[in-house]
């Protein structure tokens, strides 16, 4: 078992009194289970390309067979991967929640649905997900959870272009997807950011804002982030680790 830092009691007592709890998870959540977290999912081929250039509706018009390359590489590496102890730690602490008739609502910056295969339920996809491909044309969708596509740019039977069905930066979050975000960090009482560089916007905003609501905030993360000084309570280390040990404790405790 790896060192992990200590779960503050306030913490585990602030979840315990909360009526409803809001956990926001980044690439850091699945770096355990070997999905490359975003910035540094540039390896070998990649390592020329940031992947701000790669993830923008600019890109994708300007080189569509290259994006759909990187995107289709990154979804067949998904489908040889599986969920983490700290995927599995969300499950329980969702069922701990709602065995005891309370809100949980869990809200992701990732695209690789490892969450929906652990066992979540009601995940809010803020930036949708590398699973589904839409047509650019006539918005046509389809999950695509074969092998490697046989040949890019994507195209759809209308012949237009699909694309993956992610949000890229410079695009609109789905609205369904904000509104319940929003509506989420309105009534929360505590507030869990995990695993997330809290750099992109409007997600990275999120614990500010419950804070300014009067939520308790928490942050699991391996390193200090831009919202660490605002948080209540820094857990330090890999969410493999501290997360399992926060459901313990809140096991143990209640
Ligand atoms: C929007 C999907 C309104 C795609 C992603 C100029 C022009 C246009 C827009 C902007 C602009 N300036 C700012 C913006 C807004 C922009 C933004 O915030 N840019 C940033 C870079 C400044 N945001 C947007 O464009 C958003 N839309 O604002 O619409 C609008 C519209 C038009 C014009 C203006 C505004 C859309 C953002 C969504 C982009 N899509 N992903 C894909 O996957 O390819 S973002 C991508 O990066 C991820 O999805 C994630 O959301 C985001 C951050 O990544 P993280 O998940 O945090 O991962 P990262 O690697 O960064 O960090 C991992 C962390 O985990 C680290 O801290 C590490 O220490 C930790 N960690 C690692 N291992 C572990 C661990 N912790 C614990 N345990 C471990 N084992
Ligand atoms: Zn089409």
């Amino acid at each position: 078992m790896a060192e992990c830092a200590p779960i503050p009691d306030e913490l585990t007592d602030a979840l315990t009194a909360a009526g409803h709890v809001v956990v926001l998870t980044g690439a850091g959540v699945s770096a355990e289970s070997g999905v490359p977290t975003f910035r540094d999912a540039q390896t070998g081929l990649w390592a020329k390309h940031r992947p701000e250039d790669l993830a923008t509706p600019q890109a994708f018009a300007r080189d569509p067979a290259l994006v759909t390359r990187w995107y289709d590489e990154r979804r067949v590496t998904l489908a040889s991967l599986a969920p983490n102890d700290g995927h599995r730690a969300l499950v329980d602490l969702q069922r701990w929640m709602t065995s005891r008739d309370r809100q949980f609502t869990l809200l992701t910056q990732n695209v690789d649905r490892l969450h929906h295969a652990a066992g979540s339920e009601g995940v809010v996809e803020l930036h949708g997900t590398l699973w589904v491909w839409r047509c650019e044309s006539c918005g046509e969708e389809q999950e695509e959870r074969g092998g490697p596509f046989d040949s890019h740019p994507l195209a759809c039977e209308c012949g237009g272009l699909r694309r993956p069905g992610v949000v890229w930066f410079g695009e609109m979050l789905p609205p369904s997807a904000l509104e319940a975000a929003e509506r989420a960090i309105q009534s929360c009482d505590v507030f869990i950011s995990i695993g997330t560089s809290a750099v992109v916007y409007p997600a990275a905003g999120f614990a500010q804002a419950a804070k300014a609501r009067g939520a308790r905030v928490a942050e699991f993360n391996r390193e200090p982030t831009p919202i660490t000084d605002l948080v209540d309570w820094s857990v330090q280390g890999l969410s493999a680790t501290t997360l399992p040990e926060l459901v313990r404790r809140l096991q143990a405790d209640s």
